[in-house]
């Protein structure tokens, strides 16, 4: 039977009946069937999640808090099914899907305390210079909220919008990516369990064409936080625009890790690596241009391509594998063709690049030096195990050749020079800047890049925000 839609509290086929199957990218056998949702069923969800709007949105923080929690705790007693049901879904290794479940329950429990701190919050006297009045801040939920999210990490996208629109009082629609449908599905199992109000959290599976484009123009949607292609995220924006709905996009990146030569080159193998090489590179935060400082750039790429060459590629379930397949056959084929690209143009291939033979959709991971900055792969977004490595030979240098991009999500620094970090830092145009480190989030910090990467800021204080409307009363104190 295949799996169903959770609409006002109750598992439902889709109203056409129809259903789609789901793959296991690392052997191509089918794992599940799920309900391909559609128009229709958007209408139900969203009905659902408007009727429960008002209670759900003036509940105490601390009551929302304790629902949050309860899913924290439902995750945490479910990590290892939850772990294997991810890895059999994404393709990523065993690990890294237990990393995900750990930042999932990390961002719920950091969500429960924000709800709390809500309480305290609210009604915040503002000081006026004109003392015939008083004012105050509230921050209410900006109502029905639709949460459409990709297949890269989809426990932990999904986690990053629910948490902090539950938090802040919305209703929730979850649209999952229709490539890794059953973490979500398992997710929405957990929710149930949490036994919220009927209505507060809905799921709609199905395609991005019909279900998300249903979502993102219902007039009862006030708020769509959106994270997949930039090309989406722009088609998004433009229905949202009909009704002025609130956006959050997180879209595509191209990021520099910038090595200098004082760096510790033993630290930087392993940043670089898991920078490019961690979920086979299907990462929006992927630093996926290596800007190496010239006089220690021989020596590096030597070094990287025997550790390259080292990494495991295979079955995720296995303990051993370092590298599992890409998620889908389409991204495998739009991988194959940037590698193809760079092979027909002539770019200095330093390892990899040939195909896996074989089940499933394994790319060898691959490393092109010398790339020129007009180069699409140098440009694109390519969203797999694919380095492309320039040199230079100043800080300044350096700093240009990363802001190139029509991207602007993060950026990895390495160096000793605490002062050259900070002022590299500073001059970078990106949202998140790691030094010495790569990949590492905290729910605390916020979680969004510039230019065409990011419109705000999902996590930390500023991902509750993402989902609060700001009122002021302002009372003309009584003569
Ligand atoms: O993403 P889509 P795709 C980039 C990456 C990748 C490329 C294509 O470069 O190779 O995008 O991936 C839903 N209205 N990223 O095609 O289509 C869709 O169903 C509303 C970067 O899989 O953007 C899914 O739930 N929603 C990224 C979600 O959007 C629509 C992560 C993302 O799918 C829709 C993923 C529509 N018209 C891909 N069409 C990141 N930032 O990490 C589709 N969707």
């Amino acid at each position: 039977m295949a799996q169903q839609l959770y609409i006002d509290g109750t598992w439902r086929d889709a109203l056409s009946g129809c259903t789609q199957a789901v793959i296991n990218p690392a052997t191509e056998a089918i794992l599940a069937h799920v309900a391909c949702g559609a128009a229709a069923d958007v209408e139900l969800a969203v009905t659902a999640a408007a009727a429960a709007q008002t209670a759900w949105g003036s509940s105490s923080g601390t009551d929302r808090a304790a629902f949050l929690r309860a899913i924290a705790r439902g995750v945490e007693a479910n990590q290892r099914p939850l772990a294997q049901l991810q890895t059999a879904n994404n393709g990523k290794p065993l690990g890294e899907s237990r990393i995900d479940i750990a930042d999932v329950i990390a961002t719920f429990d950091y969500y429960a305390a924000l709800a709390e701190q809500l309480d305290y919050s609210q009604d915040q006297p503002v000081a006026l210079p004109d003392l015939a009045f008083t004012a105050s801040l509230r921050r209410e939920p900006c109502g029905v909220a639709a949460l459409i999210v990709p297949w890269n990490f989809p426990m932990v996208t999904s986690a990053w919008k629910i948490a902090p629109a539950l938090a802040a009082g919305c209703c929730v629609v979850l649209k999952p990516s229709e490539i890794t449908p059953l973490p979500e599905l398992a997710l929405a199992e957990i929710i149930d369990r949490a036994r919220l109000p009927r209505g507060v959290f809905n799921l709609v599976t199905g395609s991005g064409q019909e279900v998300g484009a249903a979502l993102t123009a219902h007039p009862a949607v006030r708020k769509v936080s959106f994270t997949g292609s930039t090309v989406v995220g722009q088609s998004v924006m433009k229905t949202a625009a009909d009704d002025l709905k609130r956006v959050s996009l997180e879209l595509g990146g191209k990021s520099a890790a910038l090595l200098f030569a004082d760096a510790d080159m033993e630290l930087a193998l392993d940043i670089v690596c898991g920078g490019i090489f961690f979920n086979a590179g299907q990462m929006c935060s992927a630093t996926s241009r290596l800007l190496i400082e010239r006089s220690v750039a021989a020596q590096f790429i030597s070094r990287l391509k025997q550790r390259v060459e080292a990494i495991c590629v295979g079955d995720p379930l296995d303990d051993k594998t370092h590298m599992g397949p890409l998620s889908s056959h389409q991204q495998y084929l739009k991988v194959q063709q940037y590698i193809r690209q760079g092979i027909d143009a002539g770019l200095t291939l330093v390892t990899g690049g040939e195909r896996m033979s074989g089940q499933g959709y394994f790319v060898t991971p691959t490393v092109f030096a010398d790339v020129p900055c007009d180069s699409p792969l140098w440009r694109e977004e390519i969203f797999g195990p694919v380095l492309c490595i320039n040199s230079f030979d100043t800080e300044a240098q350096a700093v240009t050749l990363a802001n190139q991009s029509e991207y602007g999500l993060v950026a990895a620094v390495l160096t000793t020079d605490l002062q050259r970090a900070k002022r590299v830092s500073s001059a970078l145009e990106v949202g998140l800047v790691w030094v010495n480190s790569a990949q590492i989030i905290f729910p605390q910090t916020a979680w969004g890049g510039m230019k065409k990467s990011s419109i705000g800021r999902e996590l930390g204080p500023w991902g509750l925000q993402a989902f609060q409307e700001i009122k002021h009363v302002v009372t003309a104190v009584p003569h």
